[in-house]
């Protein structure tokens, strides 16, 4: 062997090798690609997704992305592109799936496809500010690891399935923006494991919120601009750590008498109830003092008319 030989022979193993410096991702697996692909023609080829070129690596196109060993698609983030259509049963076939995101998309119709079910890796479900109808389905029970589900936004109706509250790792669920109907389940103070955010507010929720929910320290609750009533002062205590809490625009009636509100307390909410003018005079009075309640905001407290003390004028 000559030594230019040697030499082109090792030029050529060197020029072979991965560089790793570079971070090309992985050549995409080939049945996701084919999944992919059949995703964009179910969307009628928008625009949006022009980079999901058959002829190259599907880790590197807009809108996904692959698992670094594996180079499986594990998240697909499609964001405010002009698209038109359902969202496609295929998507329920990229079985690595741990993210999906429909978000801004206004020309976004249909319902909630089951196809999801299938996603058993999935951990964040974000489907929002898009013009999707239907019901918010129950199946969701069957993602175990769903630690994020956001359905904001949309024009969703029926009732909220009782059966959420199985899952046992959520985070946050955000059903706030919607056309939701009926009561807020029961079982929503069972939740086990991590309580999660919850915002349901701006939708048509009625009746009175079950007393479980004062079982659970939740630490976020958004129930504002919905049709709700009774009496909800059983939901504080001092011994919570809740932080942000907006109750406003309801047909609350409080009875803030003997509420001791927790010291975590940083927004309060309360404003736009119903007014208890004409109310016994046990179910107003004044604010209770010694907490942080006197440096909220007077506006928290704007609309309850029958309360009296600071921070609103004297008793
Ligand atoms: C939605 O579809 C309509 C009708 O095709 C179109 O005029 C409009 O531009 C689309 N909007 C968006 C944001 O894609
Ligand atoms: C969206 O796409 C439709 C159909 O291709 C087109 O008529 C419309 O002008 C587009 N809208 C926007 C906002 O780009
Ligand atoms: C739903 O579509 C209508 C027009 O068809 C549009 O005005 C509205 O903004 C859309 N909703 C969302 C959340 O994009
Ligand atoms: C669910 O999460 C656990 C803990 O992070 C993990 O070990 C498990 O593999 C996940 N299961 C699936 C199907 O992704
Ligand atoms: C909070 O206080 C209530 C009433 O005293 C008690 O039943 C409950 O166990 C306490 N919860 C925590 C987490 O300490
Ligand atoms: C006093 C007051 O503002 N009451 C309001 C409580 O909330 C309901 C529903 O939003 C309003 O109709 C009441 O006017």
């Amino acid at each position: 062997m000559t030594l230019f030989s040697v030499l082109s022979l090792s030029l050529l193993v060197f020029l072979s090798l991965p560089s790793p410096s570079l971070s090309e991702p992985e050549i995409c697996n080939s049945e996701d690609k084919i999944v992919l692909l059949k995703i964009k023609a179910a969307l009628n080829n928008p625009y949006h997704l022009a980079s999901w070129n058959p002829e190259t690596n599907c880790c590197d196109w807009y809108s996904v992305e692959c698992d670094e060993i594996t180079s499986r698609i594990i998240s697909l983030t499609i964001f405010g592109g002009n698209i038109s259509g359902q969202i496609p049963a295929a998507v329920g076939d990229l079985p690595y799936l741990q993210t999906l995101v429909f978000r801004k998309l206004t020309n976004l119709t249909g319902s909630i496809p089951s196809a999801i079910t299938k996603l058993k890796h999935l951990r964040t479900i974000t489907l929002s500010w898009t013009n999707l109808s239907g019901p918010v389905p129950s199946f969701f029970t069957e993602l175990k690891n769903l630690t994020f589900l956001d359905l904001s936004f949309n024009d969703l109706t029926g009732s909220i399935p009782p059966e959420l509250a199985q899952l046992t790792n959520l985070a946050a669920i955000h059903l706030d923006r919607n056309k939701l109907t009926g009561t807020i389940p029961e079982s929503f103070g069972t939740f086990t494991g991590s309580v999660p955010d919850l915002y349901l507010s701006h939708n048509q929720l009625t009746g009175p919120v079950p007393k479980s929910l004062g079982n659970l320290d939740f630490t976020r609750l958004d129930l504002s601009r919905n049709q709700l009533s009774g009496d909800l002062s059983f939901i504080f205590g001092s011994n919570k750590t809740m932080q942000i809490v907006d109750f406003s625009r309801n047909m609350f009636e409080f009875d803030l008498s003997n509420v001791v509100f927790p010291a975590s307390l940083i927004s309060l909410d309360l404003n736009h109830n119903k007014s208890l003018w004409e109310s016994a005079c046990g179910l107003c009075g004044p604010i209770p003092t010694g907490g942080k309640l006197q440096s909220f905001d007077l506006t928290s407290y704007f609309h309850n008319r029958c309360l009296c003390g600071a921070p609103l004028p004297a008793c």
